[in-house]
């Protein structure tokens, strides 16, 4: 089958110019976790793929970070603002007199779980709120911003997902409901296989009858989606860039940074969103830190980040196959966002 594509334009040179995906290729390559040692040996492995590819989560150094929540204010990035609408208006049907822990995967700023405690019902119990992060700043920012709630122990958790996962499932103490909370459409970057593994994660670290709150961006008209993800000013372009940027500072490369263009495009027969860095001449490129030195002709790109989007039943479907059964599901009609409450049987 081949992919449609709906190429956009990222520089004055390629407007409208439609391009192969990665296409050929079902899933972005994963290696076991430990096979390959810190920043320059996963940029070594990588990079020598092909497709040339990253893994998107070393998109969020300091700078990363700060590009990405100037991109959840972007205009044309309604994610953000649409699940906090969905956030704020089910928040007493989300946490209910019965929680008593709740754990959130990335919390980034920690203004998502802080508008759920806001519009929480005035009868909770006391709450102890297991934040999962890789990012010593993003836990120390999020823990600020929820600082200021009434009867609230914030368990910081400094390590992967599933790590944290298990440290959370572990930390159960007496009776209470509990709730894991995976938002921010955060679950997109996964490949399918991937993102099944994290659902049974999280369904692991749950007991019968917890919850789960799952924040997805929905499959919208292609133009909204590319919209999304290369916005007329530039910051995603940015936010891309600084990837190559961060390999520059930390292990000693010498990208330059004019010679690649970001790239997004809508792969339909994966339902997914990929940007790419496009390299607009032959260049070779050298990267101490990783041990590596290679050649990229023009044209041709290297796959930084998948966002998968869903329709609603895929999402019932995923959930299912996870050991949950869904009990509500709320969706932003204007921006196709959904917000899926889920309890595990
Ligand atoms: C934080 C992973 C959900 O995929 O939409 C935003 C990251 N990338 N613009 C997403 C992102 C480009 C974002 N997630």
């Amino acid at each position: 089958m081949r992919a449609t594509v709906g190429a956009l334009k990222t520089s004055a040179t390629m407007s409208g110019t439609a391009v192969t995906p990665g296409s050929q290729v079902t899933h972005r390559a994963q290696v076991p976790p430990g096979s390959v040692r810190g920043f320059g040996g996963e940029v070594r492995h990588y990079l020598t793929q092909r497709p040339r590819q990253l893994p998107s989560h070393y998109l969020y150094d300091d700078l990363g970070s700060a590009l990405f929540e100037a991109i959840c204010r972007l205009p044309w990035y309604p994610l953000t603002r649409a699940e906090m609408r969905l956030l704020e208006s089910h928040a007493h049907e989300i946490i209910d007199a019965g929680v008593t822990a709740i754990v959130e995967l990335g919390p980034g700023s920690g203004a998502k779980l802080s508008g759920l405690l806001a519009g929480a019902a005035n009868d909770r119990g006391p709450l102890d709120l297991h934040l999962v992060d890789v990012s010593g700043s993003a836990l120390a920012e999020a823990a600020r911003a929820l600082e200021g709630h009434r009867d609230i122990r914030i368990v910081p958790h400094r390590t992967t997902y599933e790590i944290g996962l298990e440290r959370f499932g572990g930390a159960r103490t007496g009776a209470g409901r509990r709730l894991a909370l995976f938002l921010g459409s955060n679950i997109g970057n996964f490949d399918p296989p991937g993102r099944d593994v994290i659902l049974k994660a999280m369904r692991a670290s749950l007991a019968r009858g917890d919850g789960l709150l799952l924040g997805v961006d929905l499959v919208k008209p292609v133009p909204d989606l590319l919209l999304a993800y290369d916005d007329p000013i530039g910051v995603t372009a940015a936010f891309n860039l600084n990837l190559l940027d961060r390999i520059n500072r930390e292990l000693e490369g010498d990208f330059d940074l004019f010679g690649f263009a970001h790239h997004a495009l809508w792969n339909e027969a994966h339902s997914r969103i990929e940007m790419h860095l496009r390299s607009l001449r032959r260049q070779r490129i050298h990267v101490r830190g990783a041990d590596l030195t290679f050649v990229m002709e023009p044209d041709e790109t290297i796959w930084t980040e998948s966002s998968y989007k869903y329709r609603p039943t895929d999402i019932l479907a995923m959930l299912e196959r996870a050991g949950f059964r869904v009990r509500s599901q709320w969706i932003e009609p204007v921006d196709r966002f959904a917000l899926t409450l889920a309890e595990a049987v």
